[in-house]
């Protein structure tokens, strides 16, 4: 297996800065840590969009390789240390299903839990109730699919699915959106969190306060 140096630009708070520092440590890689401050503006210095055009969080540089957007760093990761592709599966039927529930972290999660958490932790100007909207049918949508699935989202392993979806699941309540609900959904959440390597993202207190059930 290369033993390449990995570094990793995040902000303790953004989700898809843990997507890629749990999968870091699923697979026990050693990598470096860079804070990048977004409440400073650090995410648009030269030096920064110079590694991400986008001026966003995360970015994994990779021996001199620089890599941006959450997902595609799974995706790399999982093609370059998991040997045995249980993460990102071989199979094309299986990897089409990975990719599916990649999308869905990069869409509807992001739109429905992702923006209401940023209303409750930042005070976000996004529109709270669609974002509980989207959350709600994404989260039956969800909660279904485990139900008939079994343990993960792709089969009874975990997958990069299971990685992509996590944190900003786990993280619904700092938007004000109850688990309780969807109590398939809250046992893949432990499923995961019952994985060796698994590390959790700091909680951020939100302006909804925790309520019973969140
Ligand atoms: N598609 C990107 C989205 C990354 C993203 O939205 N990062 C946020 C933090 S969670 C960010 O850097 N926001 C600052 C900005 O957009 O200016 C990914 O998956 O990495």
């Amino acid at each position: 297996m290369p033993r390449k140096s990995l570094t990793l630009y995040r902000f303790r708070q953004s989700g898809h800065s843990h997507r890629v520092e749990l999968f870091l440590s699923l697979l026990g890689l050693p990598f470096e840590k860079v804070e990048v401050e977004l409440g400073k503006g650090q995410h648009k210095t030269p030096e920064f969009l110079a590694r991400n055009p986008f001026g966003q969080v995360p970015v994994l540089v990779a021996d001199g390789l620089v890599l941006a957007d959450s997902n595609a760093i799974l995706v790399y990761l999982a093609s370059v240390y998991d040997q045995d592709r249980r993460w990102y599966p071989v199979d094309p039927s299986r990897a089409a299903a990975v990719q599916c529930w990649l999308s869905v972290a990069a869409g509807p999660l992001l739109m429905g839990p992702g923006h209401a958490r940023l209303v409750g932790i930042f005070n976000a100007k996004h529109d709270l109730a669609r974002a509980h909207a989207t959350a709600r049918q994404l989260f039956e949508v969800m909660d279904a699919h485990l139900r008939i699935e079994g343990g993960f989202f792709v089969g009874a392993k975990p997958t990069l699915a299971d990685v992509a979806l996590y944190t900003y699941t786990a993280h619904a309540p700092e938007g004000h959106i109850s688990l309780d609900p969807y109590p398939a959904i809250r046992s893949w959440l432990q499923a995961v969190e019952s994985l060796p390597g698994f590390v959790p993202m700091v909680r951020t207190e939100s302006r909804f306060g925790q309520q019973e059930g969140m």
